[in-house]
């Protein structure tokens, strides 16, 4: 089987990387590096010789022998007596990086290349089952300064994917949608129902993508799964850009014996999700398409054995389900550390939502999906991870 994830040298696409590694497929990585980073793809060369940790890009790892078993992907364990009952637990393992699958390595492809490139994003798909869209122009601020090439890259960019998938009668496509499409709402938790009111470029892009996957479902049958990523955070999660996330950020500051500044009174909440259950989720996604959709051709959705709104690209919350107040994160850090962190406090940020927390029943009815790191968890392994050092 082979995945294409665009984006894949990047904090997220380097874990979704490394879980399908762990399965034994074939990975290509399509990245165009503004952000992302071949350190990230060091897990995907680690266990064997492979020439990508110094790759200038498009070159082919070596052929390495497959396990057997493995190469019906993430439907072996079907076959394969030996794995628990349980696909979600198991899922789980790979998305942790715990299975036993460990060692199995598909080939594994890095092409430099922007999604604006239609020929580039044409090569990275060929051939591909699966394919996993991250690329993106990811930061709000940024959005603002540039909101032109914020459509470029994350509508056009979307286009350019989804008709690849198409062309290659993909399986299945993840499209990695955000809770920025929500805007600020007072109903909270935010369901899927909740009416789309974007207030920054980059969320009316990711709304607006949404709508293309939805067409590419609709009219030319493409199964498409929509996530809205809440805020994902985990290890190599980069904390050195100002547009950094507030997690990576606040464990740099303190793991240098600096002083965090909170904007605003700290009671803002977040859904914080951690990276690896985001990765599972991918897993179960692609799983259950797969289940769907046995044999290599693109059905309408609908058409299929057993129909799924999931993959009819109706989005689907992927957050934890629990609000945390930026008061409470530093004291969640503050445990964690073994001291007490006092953060300082400037006004609030320009364009900031205040509260933010979804449902996640949908997902769960959908998908099967249900989040199982605790914050104390995730963080603490942020906090002994080596991915601070500059
Ligand atoms: C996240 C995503 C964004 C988009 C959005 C959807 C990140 C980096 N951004 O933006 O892409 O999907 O969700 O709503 O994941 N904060 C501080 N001090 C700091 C930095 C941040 O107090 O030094 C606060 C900030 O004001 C905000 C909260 O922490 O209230 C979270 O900020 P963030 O930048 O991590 O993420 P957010 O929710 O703005």
């Amino acid at each position: 089987m082979k995945i294409l994830i665009t984006g894949g040298a990047g904090f997220i696409g380097s874990h979704i990387a490394e879980a399908f590694h762990r399965l034994g497929w074939d990975v290509t990585i399509l990245d165009n590096f503004t952000t992302g980073k071949r350190e990230n793809l060091a897990g995907l060369t680690r266990t064997r010789e492979n020439p990508f940790g110094k790759a200038t890009g498009g070159e082919k790892s070596s052929e390495i022998a497959k396990s057997e078993e493995n190469l019906a992907g993430l439907t072996s364990k079907r076959e394969n007596p030996s794995e628990k009952e349980t696909g979600g637990e198991n899922l789980s393992e790979i998305a942790t990086g715990r299975g036993n699958l460990s060692g199995i390595a598909g080939k594994v492809e890095i092409i430099e290349g922007d999604i604006r490139d239609k020929t580039a994003v044409a090569k990275a798909a060929a051939g591909c089952d699966v394919v996993v869209h991250l690329a993106a122009l990811a930061s709000v601020p940024a959005s603002f300064r540039n909101p032109e090439e914020t459509y470029e890259v994350n509508f056009m960019g979307t286009q350019n994917v989804l008709e690849a998938a198409l062309q290659n009668n993909v399986k299945i496509v993840t499209f990695a949608s955000s809770s920025a499409v929500y805007g600020d709402t007072d109903r909270l938790p935010i369901g899927e129902e909740t009416p789309a009111n974007p207030l920054s470029p980059y969320g009316l892009s990711k709304l607006l993508s949404e709508k293309l996957c939805r067409f590419h479902n609709t009219v030319y049958g493409l199964p498409v799964v929509v996530f809205r990523f809440f805020n994902v955070y985990g290890e190599r999660q980069n904390p050195f850009s100002e547009y950094s996330a507030v997690i990576p950020k606040f464990i740099n500051i303190i793991q240098n014996g600096g002083t965090p500044t909170i904007f605003g009174d700290g009671e803002q909440t977040r859904d914080f999700i951690y990276i690896s259950d985001l990765v599972h989720a991918h897993l179960l996604a692609v799983e259950g398409a797969l289940k769907l959709q046995p044999a290599k051709s693109v059905k309408p959705a609908t058409n299929t054995s057993k129909s799924s709104a999931a993959y009819e690209a109706t989005p689907l919350n992927l957050g934890s389900g629990e609000k945390t107040s930026l008061n409470q994160l530093v004291k969640i850090m503050s445990q964690i550390a073994g001291k007490e962190i006092k953060p300082q406090y400037a006004p609030p940020r320009s364009g900031d939502i205040l509260h933010s927390f979804c449902k996640i029943d949908k997902i769960f009815d959908e998908i099967g999906f249900k989040p199982q790191t605790p914050m104390i968890l995730g963080i603490e392994k942020m906090f002994n991870s080596r991915n601070f050092e500059n």
